[in-house]
């Protein structure tokens, strides 16, 4: 009786975290056709909210929110800014205040934002 108990209890419990597991680490659709992936989360769309742009510094101060794939909550924090990362008719009407979506990278433990969108 116990041990039937036992066995029923470590299915439950096995079954449910393998599922958990998978759901977080397979890759997605729009990824698995890439030969060579970028870091995983990488591509990850961060909220953010423009408070200071400095283009001829290529230094961005943002606002933003949770980073997952860096493990960094919301702050405000001064980032680089990639070439590149969007169009130089949208870097030039970014102004405090703006809300964008980012893309931010980790290279050598400086911050870049390598994409940016509206
Ligand atoms: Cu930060």
């Amino acid at each position: 009786m116990m041990k039937t108990r036992l066995i029923t209890g470590l299915c439950a419990a096995a079954a449910s975290l393998p599922l958990s597991a998978l759901a977080q680490t397979a890759p997605s659709g729009h990824d698995s056709h890439h030969a060579a992936p970028a870091r995983p989360g990488a591509e990850e769309w961060v909220a953010a909210e423009i408070r200071r742009v400095d283009l001829a510094g290529r230094k961005l101060t943002l606002k933003h929110a949770e980073i997952k794939h860096l493990d960094m909550p919301g702050m405000t924090m001064v980032f680089d800014l990639k070439e590149g990362a969007a169009t130089t008719e949208l870097l030039a009407a970014l102004k405090p205040g703006d809300k964008l979506s980012v893309q931010i990278l980790s290279t050598n433990g400086r911050l870049t934002v390598s994409a940016l969108r509206r």
